[in-house]
């Protein structure tokens, strides 16, 4: 750490607020080096944060405005973020050790487009209904309602702090709610800076607070807290069931997205040069540490050999080192103790009796690097194919018929996203509609799109965030029946 490390506040009722403990040291995982410390926010944090969102709720000046009002400021918030797309991306650099391209494309450019994406739907949710006038059993008149929720609570990973608080964040305060954010020890800066572009923005204090603070501490006070009406979570599965639990006590709407074990089935007509390039692609991605990389690549027994060759033939071109120069493919992951569950997997495959196929050279010195690795021979119940190893570790599996491939991909406690490669988009499609999966991707990948929902099936999540329907989440349905019948007499 050096003398002028930067401290970062934590965001409460409008205000900058300390905390009295030991701050978090953010550190560079490309250098493992200290560059800023965040405050370590405690249970009396978490408290007071929603102290205040339940205040700012029932003064009502965020939920009294219309859909359209909130959208006004929901996009000045949006352009205060473009302003700051620069710094965005360097902090997301230099806390997560995603690539600048990354940075750039994903990780900010979706959080301010999908930000306006949420505001826009202002204009086009139905927040009022009018139902049928009815004649039967009396004669009355029917609105449906979506109303806030009130106070709502999000706990981010680390993995796209800025991108999954806008999931939470957008859906939120367009429908009127009042929330608090809880991110990553690791990765709070982004989170902080959307803050201060909400204050600049105008948002009323109370409506936005960010609280950094432990998991076990401020994120499970948040899930148990009577006042927080609903919570949001992305994090891993084991996670998701603990909040599951807290949050029952007061039954709270809940929404969960969790780990994944993606499944990319080549077909056997597919196009073998795109095919290669997106099953790389699905799984190396922000060195796997993403959801919904697709990790395991069933791949047709006739075309396994071939298929393997050109992957690693091209998996050798890919450039490991500094996230943030231009032309870096794969930067460190996010920790010491990511890299040690990684390598544990690594070494496990092999005591598994996979074949490391491919294991791709790191840079010597500091940081938390794991080079692209390939594991052939691998089969469907080693732990290295169950379970999620969230790093650039790729495990081809070999299938016999369509039948098995199917079997073998729906074979999983998951069922976030899977991948159909072919030139035949019928056959894609059929195979598509047999796979247990929030999303199927056919002859791509990752392209997380904010118009349509995504989630998962079994353990991969409850709920979908994204699409319209995202607001159907953050908001109460409500009937009031309007009686006619004495207009008659
Ligand atoms: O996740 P955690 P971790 C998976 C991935 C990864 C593994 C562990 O497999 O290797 O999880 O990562 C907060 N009550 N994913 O340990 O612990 C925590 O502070 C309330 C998949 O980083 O789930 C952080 O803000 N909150 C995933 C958030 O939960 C708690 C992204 C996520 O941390 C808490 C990240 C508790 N008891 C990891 N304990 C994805 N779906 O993209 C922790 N937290």
């Amino acid at each position: 750490m050096t003398t002028d490390t930067k401290h970062y506040r934590m965001y409460i009722d409008g205000a900058w607020v300390d905390a009295a403990d030991d701050p978090f040291e953010i550190v560079d995982p490309a250098t493992g080096q200290v560059f800023a410390t965040a405050a370590r926010g405690r249970t009396e944090h978490a408290d007071l944060a929603v102290a205040a969102a339940k205040r700012a709720h029932e003064r009502g000046e965020w939920r009294g405005k219309s859909p359209e009002e909130r959208a006004e400021v929901m996009s000045a918030i949006v352009a205060k973020l473009s302003e700051r797309m620069d710094e965005l991306v360097e902090l997301h650099v230099q806390e997560n050790g995603v690539t600048v391209r990354q940075a750039m494309a994903f990780h900010v450019g979706y959080s301010i487009s999908h930000l306006q994406y949420f505001a826009d739907l202002a204009h086009t949710y139905a927040f009022e209904r009018p139902g049928p006038q009815l004649s039967y059993p009396t004669l009355a008149a029917g609105v449906v309602r979506r109303e806030p929720i009130g106070v709502v609570a999000g706990i981010v990973p680390w993995n796209f702090p800025l991108l999954l608080a806008v999931w939470k964040l957008g859906p939120a305060l367009v429908a009127g709610n009042c929330i608090v954010l809880k991110p990553d020890e690791k990765t709070p800066l982004t989170l902080l800076a959307l803050a201060e572009a909400a204050h600049e923005a105008g948002l009323p204090p109370g409506v936005l607070n960010v609280v950094t603070g432990e998991g076990e501490e401020v994120g499970a006070r948040l899930a148990v807290h009577p006042d927080v009406r609903k919570i949001a979570f992305t994090g891993s599965t084991a996670v998701g069931r603990e909040i599951s639990r807290l949050a029952a006590d007061n039954v709270k709407r809940v929404t969960l997205e969790l780990g994944g074990k993606g499944a990319n089935i080549v077909l056997p007509d597919a196009d073998l040069d795109t095919a290669v390039d997106g099953a790389l692609f699905a799984c190396m991605l922000y060195s796997g540490q993403a959801c919904e990389s697709g990790t395991r690549l069933l791949l047709p027994e006739a075309l396994h050999d071939d298929f393997v060759a050109r992957l690693i033939e091209r998996a050798k071109m890919m450039k490991v080192g500094d996230p943030a120069e231009f032309d870096t493919d794969l930067g460190p992951v996010v920790s010491a103790e990511q890299r040690d569950r990684i390598l544990g997997y690594i070494e496990l495959g092999q005591k598994e009796g996979a074949t490391l196929a491919y294991s791709g050279p790191t840079p010597a010195g500091p940081g938390f690097w794991v080079g692209p690795t390939i594991f052939t021979g691998v089969r469907p119940d080693m732990r290295i194919a169950r379970e999620e190893i969230f790093g650039p570790v790729l495990c081809a599996i070999p299938y016999n018929s369509v039948d098995e491939a199917v079997a073998i991909a729906n074979d999983s406690e998951y069922g976030l996203s899977a991948g159909v490669w072919s030139e035949d988009m019928e056959a894609a499609l059929e195979v598509a509609g047999r796979l247990e999966s929030g999303t199927v991707w056919i002859n791509d990948w990752h392209m997380v799109n904010v118009q349509y929902p995504f989630g998962g099936y079994k353990q991969s999540g409850l709920g979908r965030e994204l699409g319209p329907h995202a607001l159907d989440e953050y908001t109460e349905e409500k009937f009031v029946h309007v009686d006619l019948s004495r207009r008659l007499e």
